[in-house]
């Protein structure tokens, strides 16, 4: 072990030790994926997301020109991450030799989630992005006032989906980041630790009305997408990404016909055929990694049909309409559901 290394694990171990009083004072439950999960302002998340939480809350030095993709887990990340990196960035780089082609959907940008032992060294990503990127899964009301305040000038695209699918999609993630030597979880456990939203950065719900709500007040700040419709119409939200990040399509751009280009290198069909999300990986902390490909499945609206009993899409419906019901906001209504 190198002494950086050592140093490296020394601090981690004492500043573990500081946190263990918070640790011990907040409600706890069985996380899906490896470790505990712990009820932070409102959220369930992991220890080295709870610390990064606070970390981010303490020292993140926001710019006002910084623009966040925040959205709840499987929601549909990776591919705002690309349509956003893409679509910022279009007459910085050539398509044939472009940053997504080498370092995939989440080399492009930093996520600020993720405790960081040796500092806080987020925010040197000018050099393949200008304004800067960021990606959180974290609700709203979690992330810095000092970003989320309209007088920052940070903005936000918040993508939401039908939570049929999200749970879906989740327990397909879980299945392959699940460490082998734990018992395996079933699509029932899931379900249920779904509904009661004491899973990753839960509850679902909570997550998208805080951002929901935020977005009514600054629509200036807070772009608000649903996966579904992106699905529908991808060109549609590469121009409404454009002009929300400053950078609007200009006329000589349609006419050549630059947002097809842009929508097409970003979807499922090419962002899965790259070596980069075949063989790449996410390096989360010191110990534990995703492969890139664990991003990508299916990449569809309503594969919860093949999966959810018709009890449990009642149930989850029933949940989403109590939920949302004063705000105006629907989501999961696809045409055949
Ligand atoms: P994350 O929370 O781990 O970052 P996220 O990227 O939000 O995951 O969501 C992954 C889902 O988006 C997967 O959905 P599925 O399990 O239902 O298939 C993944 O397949 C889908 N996805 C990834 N890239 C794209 C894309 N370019 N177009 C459409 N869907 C995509």
């Amino acid at each position: 072990m190198s002494t950086n290394q050592r140093d490296i694990e020394e601090l981690e171990k004492i500043q573990q030790q500081q946190h263990a009083q918070l640790f011990a004072e907040l409600p706890r439950a069985v996380g899906l994926f490896k470790a505990d999960l712990y009820l932070y302002q409102g959220s369930w998340l992991p220890p080295h997301i709870l610390l990064g939480a606070m970390q981010l809350q303490t020292h993140f030095k926001h710019r006002s020109t910084d623009i966040f993709l925040s959205s709840f887990m499987k929601t549909g990340t990776t591919w705002l991450r690309s349509l956003m990196f893409t679509t910022l960035n279009r007459s910085r780089f050539d398509f044939s030799d472009h940053p997504l082609l080498r370092y995939g959907p989440h080399g492009c940008f930093p996520v600020v989630d993720v405790y960081q032992s040796t500092g806080y060294p987020i925010g040197d990503s000018e050099d393949l992005s200008f304004p800067r990127l960021f990606a959180s899964h974290f609700a709203h009301n979690v992330l810095p006032a000092s970003i989320t305040d309209p007088s920052s000038g940070c903005k936000f695209v918040y993508v939401c989906r039908d939570p049929k699918d999200v749970v879906v999609s989740l327990w397909h993630f879980i299945l392959k980041l699940r460490p082998k030597e734990l018992p395996p979880v079933s699509f029932d456990q899931v379900f249920k630790a779904f509904c009661e939203g004491v899973t990753e950065y839960g509850p679902y719900w909570d997550h998208v009305l805080g951002f929901w709500k935020a977005a009514h007040e600054s629509p200036d700040k807070i772009l608000f997408f649903k996966y579904e419709d992106i699905k529908s119409d991808p060109e549609a939200h590469v121009k409404k990404l454009a002009e929300f990040m400053g950078v609007p399509i200009s006329v000589q751009e349609e006419d050549n016909g630059m947002v097809k280009k842009i929508a097409e290198f970003c979807s499922f069909e090419h962002l899965t055929s790259l070596e980069i999300n075949k063989t790449g990986f996410q390096k989360i902390t010191s110990e534990y990694g995703i492969p890139n490909h664990a991003f990508f499945r299916r990449g569809e609206v309503g594969d919860w049909k093949s999966h959810l009993t018709k009890e449990m899409k009642e149930q989850i419906d029933r949940i989403t309409h109590d939920k949302l019901k004063d705000s105006g906001l629907t989501i999961g209504a696809t045409p055949e559901s």
